[in-house]
């Protein structure tokens, strides 16, 4: 045990916070932001603030198993050597594949891309950052010649316009929202958030524009347009440094008058104007963009649309002024550097001969692979069509994540052999493992991470590694030591990999790539284990020059595609993404009870004409359904949902849910030039699934057997689960879910309530509530019992002796406070703004991540709106 801080990064998103931690006793870490680091200056959201609650023991993988079997390491990793090479011999290289993560560190990277592209001689190793930011990747190769993100956290201080594009950041990036909101207090930056839904992120903007999902291109070309006829081109700049085709202009003034596209983007006129106004008047400008655009079958030409209006006014290679594309994972950036695409090589360089020869140069490699390899949809489609026989996934859960999960099922099922690197030892994905692997943890691991800026920061080990697992650079190194490339990868530890990474990055560059971080090249282990936050790049393209053979950047052409008129069968627009709260598919933010407040079950949110029109209400139960497959969710009407399309979102599994299950519902279908999946806009419908009575059920530790209905959810609460419940026919089949115990019961036959509390060991082990068409009591209470020392009298009144007024749902999770307990106080203290709430309450104080709500509520409530369930 050690009382030290140790400096860290965060392990989820790609702002890419810097952490101190102190361990604080047996697998128990308190958690603070580190000051000195250039990405958060000390701020943490509320998923950093809360990483202490997911770094204990639950749910682990801590042995090395073949199907169910326990084994040790080397018959683990002899078999999967083994098979991979048999399958290699049989049916040659591109029959094996890797499908890695933006969640592995740059070390564990930077092996498993040089195993499979220079030892075993395929280009097949693809990421989930395909599914993530691909289509920048080739956004940015197609404008700057290399794949570099041309803007800095320090770019969101110094600009005065900052236009959010398909990001909903309050929730996904709240650091760098934070960083937004500060900048605005201080010189007041305008905002533009550019979404079909109202997200949070809308919130305090000054302008929000609900365009009709993939309109972007015409919203971004009749900008351009309209910068041409105001004459703000940065002409000198266009005739220095950038290429222009020849039909470019034809293709940017088509249908570009203000009101035609307003009408595509279906948008008012005046708020086009605005934005075009804010735009004219803001040389210093942010376009910070993420999955509403890239996710979509036209992502790429997105990303160049908003590349062109930056280069065509001179908008880039300043302070202040880039097309900023934000990463998601926390290593999305290192996975790029290290060339861990099936489209990219290394090194940032691609698949010329030239490459080739270079990179198999300097690994000494005996098979390099020649062309690129197959991206993640094609990935898994070969993978069910026979072609591919060897698979080994790692850090990703692609039967929950991929698009039509439902075949990535199928195709995972028929594969002969599937091996599974996690941390985790039930996934989704590892149901489907020969071979499971446990891997090393966030709190456990060591090496660097590139967040969305380029930093590279250190991530390092706190706890001990559990059990049997490895980091993951060893057990990609010991496989391919035992596939019989012993000096090429007899690494000892990660700066030996780092070291390697680093001359690649300036083996024969000679200036033709701007990743080169050849300075760290021969750095030693004592500095790299100290080694400080740390900006590769510089300013991107101060000087004019680009990536490019000619040292131009290149406008592209994009032309806004047709916009398909709804399906008469799926009438509906599906759009998927994520909750403030959640982290993906809840393998670790679902171990924490104060993260699972936020959203307890996964929502599909409705306009309220759609829902009407079906005769679905709040709360009811409903089936999403498109050509690919179906899941319930719990409707919520909302208006901030544009007619005609939903939201759901991506995070439950089958661990967690019965229903919730986004990853069935999107088509494979993806961008031509990236193959990013269009996850934001599948043809849908909806419709309500009757059910007869709501229940939850609080269990102490687990329940013993998972409780079937048409509809369970479970959260973990703190000292056990809580599951939500719908169904229909007898309720009494939910008694088999019960512990053993003694029995507390009351029933009103009337109205069809039915209310149980289990005791056991003198203290509550369950609470079971049940009604036909009553409502349920707030949950709260009765979960606190869960570690009160004695057993309550009241426990089937759900509430203290005494009485304790309900404080609805939480919204402030660090503080615990709800959404009754604010509206009260907003009410009775007569609170005027979200400092005074902080004041009042503490709510918003520490991590921030629900000041947007509360600015919600505050306006909803001065407004003296109703404020729904929904909201929240
Ligand atoms: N809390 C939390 N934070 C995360 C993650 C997480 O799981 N949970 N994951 C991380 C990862 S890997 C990623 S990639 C990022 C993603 O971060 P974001 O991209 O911000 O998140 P999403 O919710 O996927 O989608 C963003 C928005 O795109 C909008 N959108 C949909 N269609 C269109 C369109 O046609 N045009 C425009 N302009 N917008 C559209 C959606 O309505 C949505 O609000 O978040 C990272 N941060
Ligand atoms: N419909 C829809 N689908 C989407 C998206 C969407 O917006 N809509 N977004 C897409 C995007 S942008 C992304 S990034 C993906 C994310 O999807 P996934 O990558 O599938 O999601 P995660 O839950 O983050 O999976 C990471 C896995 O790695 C494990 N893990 C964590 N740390 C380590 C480690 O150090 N080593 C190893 N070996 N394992 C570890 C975790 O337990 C978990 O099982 O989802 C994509 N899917
Ligand atoms: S914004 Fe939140 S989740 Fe992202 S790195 Fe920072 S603390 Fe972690
Ligand atoms: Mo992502």
């Amino acid at each position: 045990m050690s009382e030290a801080a140790v400096r860290t990064t965060c392990a989820y998103c790609g702002v890419g916070c810097g952490i101190r931690a102190t361990v604080t006793g047996d697998r128990q870490v308190k958690i603070e932001g580190d000051p000195d680091h250039p990405a958060n200056r000390g701020r943490l959201c509320s998923k950093g603030t809360h990483l202490g609650e997911t770094v204990g023991l639950d749910g682990r993988l801590l042995h090395p198993m073949i199907g169910d079997k326990r084994v040790g390491w080397d018959k683990a990793l002899d078999l999967v050597a083994r098979r991979f090479k048999e399958t290699i011999a049989r049916h040659g290289p591109d029959s094996v594949a890797f499908y890695v993560s933006g969640q592995l560190l740059t070390e564990d990277y930077y092996v498993a891309n040089k195993l499979m592209k220079g030892f075993i001689g395929s280009g097949n190793i693809d990421t989930n950052s395909r599914l993530c930011m691909s289509s920048a990747v080739a956004g940015h190769i197609r404008a700057f010649g290399e794949d570099v993100v041309p803007a800095s956290y320090d770019d969101l201080d110094a600009a005065d316009l900052i236009i959010l594009v398909g990001s909903n950041t309050a929730w996904c990036h709240p650091i760098v929202y934070q960083r937004i909101m500060a900048a605005r207090a201080e010189r007041g930056t305008k905002l533009v958030v550019i979404d079909p839904r109202r997200t949070e992120t809308c919130e305090d903007a000054d302008l929000h524009l609900a365009i009709r999902p993939g309109s972007d291109v015409a919203l971004m070309n009749g900008l351009l347009a309209h910068c041409r006829r105001e004459g703000l081109l940065d002409e000198a700049f266009l005739t220095a440094h950038v290429a222009t085709p020849d039909d470019f202009w034809d293709a940017i003034e088509e249908d570009s008058d203000l009101w035609s596209v307003a009408k595509t983007c279906d948008v008012a006129p005046a708020d086009l104007k605005q934005y075009y106004d804010l735009f004219a008047a803001n040389p210093r400008t942010v376009t910070l963009f993420s999955q509403g655009i890239n996710q979509a079958l036209r992502g790429t030409d997105q990303v160049n649309a908003i590349i062109n209006l930056h280069l065509a006014t001179g908008r880039i290679g300043k302070p202040g002024a880039a097309p900023f594309s934000i990463t998601g994972q926390p290593n999305a950036m290192g996975g790029r550097e290290v060339g861990g695409l099936a489209s990219t090589l290394a090194a940032h360089m691609d698949f010329a001969p030239e490459n080739v020869a270079r990179v198999g140069r300097f690994w000494s490699a005996p098979a390099m692979a020649t062309k690129p390899g197959l991206k993640a949809v094609d990935l898994f489609r070969a993978v069910g069509e026979g072609r591919i026989k060897a698979l080994w996934v790692m850090a990703t859960n692609p039967a929950v994540s991929m698009p039509d999960a439902g075949r990535v099922r199928e195709a995972l099922a028929a594969c002969p052999f599937v091996v599974v690197s996690d941390v985790i030892a039930d996934t989704d994905t590892g149901r489907f493992a020969h071979v499971r692997l446990p891997a090393t943890g966030w709190a456990e691991k060591d090496g660097t991470v590139t967040n969305s800026e380029r930093r590279i920061s250190r991530q390092r080990g706190l706890l001990p590694a559990p059990g049997e697992a490895r980091p993951d650079w060893w057990i990609i190194s010991e496989v391919g030591k035992r596939m019989g490339w012993g000096s090429a990868f007899a690494y000892e530890r990660p700066a030996d990999i780092y070291r390697e990474h680093a001359r690649l990055s300036t083996y024969q560059n000679g200036g033709a790539r701007l990743f080169d971080i050849g300075h760290h090249a021969a750095i030693g282990n004592a500095a790299y284990d100290a080694m400080e936050p740390n900006l590769w790049g510089g300013q991107p393209f101060a000087d004019g020059g680009f990536s490019t053979p000619d040292g131009r950047a290149r406008l592209v052409s994009v032309r806004q595609a047709k916009l398909a008129d709804p399906l008469k069968d799926w009438p509906l627009t599906l759009n998927t993404g994520r909750y403030r709260d959640q982290w993906h598919t809840m393998t670790r933010t679902g171990l924490s009870p104060k993260l699972a407040r936020h959203r307890e079950e996964p929502l599909a949110e409705i306009n309220p004409e759609d829902a009407e029109r079906r005769g679905i209400a709040e709360g009811d139960i409903v089936r999403v359904a498109t050509p690919q497959g179906e899941s319930l969710f719990r409707a919520t009407l909302s208006e901030g949902q544009r007619r005609g399309e939903m939201f759901t979102p991506i995070h439950w599994t089958d661990r967690q849910s019965s229903g919730g299950r986004t990853g069935l519902l999107p088509r494979p279908l993806t961008d031509p030039h990236s193959g990013q999946p269009g996850f934001k806009s599948t043809p849908t419908q909806v419709e309500k699934v009757a059910t007869e009575w709501r229940a939850f059920l609080i269990v102490r530790g687990e329940a013993p057997r998972w409780p079937e209905a048409v509809w369970t959810t479970r959260i973990t609460v703190g000292g056990g689960a809580l599951y939500e419940l719908a169904g229909n026919g007898d309720p009494a089949a939910l008694e088999k879910a019960l512990p053993k115990g003694d029995w507390i019961e009351a029933a009103d036959k009337a109205r069809g309530t039915r209310r149980i509390a289990v005791i056991a060991e003198e203290r509550m082990a369950a609470a079971l509530f049940v009604t036909r068409d009553g409502e349920l009591p707030s949950r709260d209470w009765l979960i606190a019992q869960l570690q009160a020392p004695s057993v309550a009298p009241t426990l089937l009144a759900a509430r203290a002796p005494g009485a304790q007024a309900d404080r609805g749902p939480i919204i402030c999770v660090c503080f615990d406070i709800g959404l009754k307990t604010i509206v009260a106080a907003i009410a009775d203290q007569r609170l005027a703004d979200v400092a005074a709430i902080g004041k009042a309450l503490g709510a918003g104080t520490n991590c921030g991540s629900c000041r947007p709500a509360l600015g919600r509520i505050l306006t909803e409530n001065t407004a003296a709106k109703e404020v729904s369930h929904a909201a929240v």
